[in-house]
């Protein structure tokens, strides 16, 4: 069966920064489930949801938090499942405390990031993990990442006749 992303935010306030981290993986066909748990305010509810992750099916989670955000790291901690970190554009310093709580992690426990309100490329990334083991993943990554270059040729196109008409 193919593995599933569990996206996880620390609130859910969080949930429309996240929005196109879900539509990313309904547009590539893999299969997600969403959960709110705080590592601060429900660490017992992200521990349970750490340690059954592997179980469940998940081959990836994702985990979206704002402020000295730590959700990532203790979700890293409870599964050696990937995790990547989806920094939230929050509170005084907009998201860059969220980031550097992710990307400084010590070693022996390493969690990935995206960047500051980068949920989706999240999506982008958690499908490209789960594509080195399933072939239909990655057949619509190669898709999308065709399409893309077309759209780029068509601007070049336009462009270049928009430039040549002046
Ligand atoms: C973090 O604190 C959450 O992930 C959210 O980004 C931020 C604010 O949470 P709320 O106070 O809106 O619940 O833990």
């Amino acid at each position: 069966m193919a593995q599933k992303v569990l996206l996880v935010m620390g609130s859910d306030s969080d949930l429309e920064q996240l929005t196109p981290a879900w539509k990313t993986l309904e547009s590539l066909g893999v299969a997600y489930e969403v959960a709110v748990a705080s590592a601060h305010r429900s660490p017992d509810r992200v521990l349970s949801l750490a340690r059954t992750a592997r179980d469940k099916g998940f081959g990836v989670i994702l985990a979206a938090a704002g402020g000295a955000a730590h959700l990532a790291g203790v979700f890293a901690a409870h599964t050696t499942l990937p995790v990547v970190a989806v920094p939230i554009v929050f509170g005084t310093l907009g998201g860059v405390d969220a980031l550097l709580s992710a990307v400084q992690m010590p070693g022996g426990v390493p969690i990935a990031s995206v960047g500051i309100g980068g949920a989706r490329n999240a999506g982008f990334f958690a499908a490209a993990i789960l594509s080195a083991t399933d072939p239909e993943v990655a057949a619509r990554l190669e898709a999308f990442r065709q399409e893309q270059a077309s759209k780029v040729a068509e601007a070049d196109a336009r462009v270049k006749s928009k430039l040549a008409g002046k």
